[in-house]
């Protein structure tokens, strides 16, 4: 691939203590207001997908020959973030363009703790309403996990367009069909033939390690690494990607909107062959452990203590099964791209790729995302952009960009006009190659025991806790608000991480006297952040990043 990287004059990670860069200064953007036709907005994501695994992106055991072309065609992201690794608060920042301290969907939605989904209260829209007011069609295919659809009137109109639930037709049907051919037992969740019914009742026949650690009876219900005995045309990425392709041919004269929701590589991981025998199997000698993060740091999260679980080799078949679920996504993707081209509208379709969030991949001995010391692999994630029309091909693009900017990006590209400000920014000007004053940092955001009273305040105080935190490619600090708890102190310390000394994130520099100078400056700078973006508990913010805090 012929990768233009000097178009990018100046680097986006400057590493910081900086100003705010300027990347060039404000000639006006007159070209930007096209007489083009609106174009169709094709996004697709997958679920807890991190930034390496395609091999655009350097990776050396798969071949994503799919994806790869977006990049070859259209634009790769090199530092595209998340600002909250869940599902429900990272997909509600992608429609919204808010930050998850705006949006206020804090953890995954839960209507047993009163954790709801967004709604359109307060002049609250999202991307897909503004399209669908503008005359776009608009269709939802797979699972949404931001909120209720008939909360959102008129914007999504097919009953499986728009859903807390995966894709409740096909589920159905798919449910039913997989029960009919793979009984098995309630109580053991195991069938005949050895296979193990994982969280979306698939049928998985599992890897030995992670068989014999099921076995052993303490792996949580999530955790699930093996080959699922149902085809591949069968599974409920296939009815996705069928009833995406059917709303593109029903909606050819355009404009559309169409999102392409996948979960693989979330867990529990498996495929199907040939995918297991073919990607799968001669891969798992080959994956590489990285990291071996003190257990002290590591004993409080869930995804470090369900990796003690099983032995080296578990984790290595839970890699290589991650590798080739990303191989299979980009199969299944690339009949929807091959779908454009033979309608051929796909120099009129705006195409964005990317995930909610990442996950470890066996960092540290990590298997999933929960965990606590908030590392760069759960945030940064792949972020792909093609627009044959306005966005010229083969283009590198390091400006750090996050899932807020998805929604102004569409905006734009659509000529809609926001009815309230956003947190996000079009990325339409790094696209264009046009004059454009540019973040240089990536906020990071969690908060952790959050349920909320219906006027959005936080219930529970004396629980709840956040972790705020900046990242710029050369420094990370993580600012966790402490409570009366000590075992939030005790979960999330603050972390001061040189990146660029240490990528695995193992030495946290906090403490250490040498740092106390950049330790202020970055602890000044989320401040400033915080503040300019209305962070609603910033009377929570310490003065002095070593000061006890309680409050
Ligand atoms: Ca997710």
């Amino acid at each position: 691939m012929n990768r233009d990287r000097s178009r990018r004059k100046l680097a986006a990670f400057s590493c910081m203590m900086a100003l705010p860069v300027v990347l060039f200064s404000g000639q006006a953007r007159e070209r930007l207001i096209s007489s083009e036709a609106e174009p169709n907005i094709l996004l697709i994501w997958t679920d807890q997908q991190i930034f390496g695994m395609l091999s655009c992106e350097g990776n050396q055991y798969i071949e994503t020959v799919n994806l790869d072309r977006l990049a070859k065609e259209g634009a790769i992201f090199q530092n595209a973030f998340t600002t909250l690794p869940s599902c429900s608060p990272a997909r509600a920042t992608i429609v919204s363009g808010l930050y998850v301290h705006n949006h206020r969907l804090y953890d995954n939605i839960n209507p047993s703790i009163g954790m709801e989904g967004i709604k359109p209260l307060d002049g609250f829209k999202v991307t897909e309403q503004y399209l669908s007011e503008a005359g776009y069609a608009v269709g939802h295919r797979g699972k949404w996990h931001a909120g209720e659809k008939a909360d959102w009137g008129a914007a999504f109109t097919a009953d499986e367009d728009f859903s807390e639930k995966y894709a409740p037709l096909w589920d159905q049907r798919y449910k039913k069909a997989v029960k009919a051919q793979y009984p098995w037992d309630r109580k053991t969740r195991t069938g005949t033939g050895g296979y193990t019914m994982g969280k979306l009742d698939l049928p998985i026949r599992q890897t030995p390690s992670w068989q014999k650690a099921f076995d052993n009876g303490k792996m949580p219900s999530w955790a699930v690494v093996g080959e699922t005995l149902i085809p591949a045309e069968m599974l409920m990425e296939s009815g996705v990607i069928e009833s995406a392709m059917d709303f593109i041919e029903a909606n050819n004269e355009g404009p559309w909107m169409a999102t392409l929701s996948l979960s693989p590589p979330h867990d529990p991981w498996n495929v199907p062959e040939p995918y297991y025998s073919e990607i799968a199997k001669p891969l798992m000698d080959q994956m590489q452990i990285v990291g071996n993060g003190d257990p002290q740091q590591q004993r409080s999260s869930l995804s470090w203590r369900t990796g003690q679980l099983v032995d080296d080799r578990g984790i290595q078949e839970y890699m290589a099964i991650y590798h080739a679920q990303v191989y299979m996504m980009d199969e299944m993707i690339g009949r929807v791209l091959d779908q454009l081209d033979v309608l051929g509208i796909a120099d009129n379709t705006l195409v964005v790729f990317t995930s909610d969030h990442g996950d470890m991949v066996g960092m540290h001995r990590n298997v999933g995302k929960i965990n606590n010391n908030l590392y760069n692999r759960l945030y940064h994630v792949p972020f792909l952009v093609r627009y044959p029309n306005q966005v010229s091909a083969g283009q590198v693009i390091d400006e750090p960009v996050m899932l807020t900017d998805v929604m102004p990006t569409f905006m734009d590209y659509a000529g809609i006009e926001l009815e309230r400000a956003v947190d996000g920014m079009s990325i339409r000007p790094l696209l264009e190659n046009e004059p454009v004053e540019w973040r240089d940092y990536h906020l990071l955001e969690k908060f952790m025991n959050t349920t909320r009273n219906p006027d959005h305040s936080v219930k529970n105080m004396s629980d709840f806790y956040w972790v705020m935190g900046l990242e710029d490619g050369c420094f990370k600090y993580l600012c966790p608000r402490f409570n009366d708890k000590d075992h939030n102190k005790k979960y999330s310390p603050p972390r001061f991480i040189d990146l660029k000394n240490d990528p695995l994130e193992e030495d946290n520099l906090f403490e250490d006297p040498d740092y106390r100078k950049l330790v202020e400056q970055y602890h000044a700078k989320l401040q400033r952040v915080l503040v300019e973006s209305d962070f609603e508990f910033i009377d929570q913010f310490p003065e002095d990043p070593w000061s006890e805090r309680s409050k």
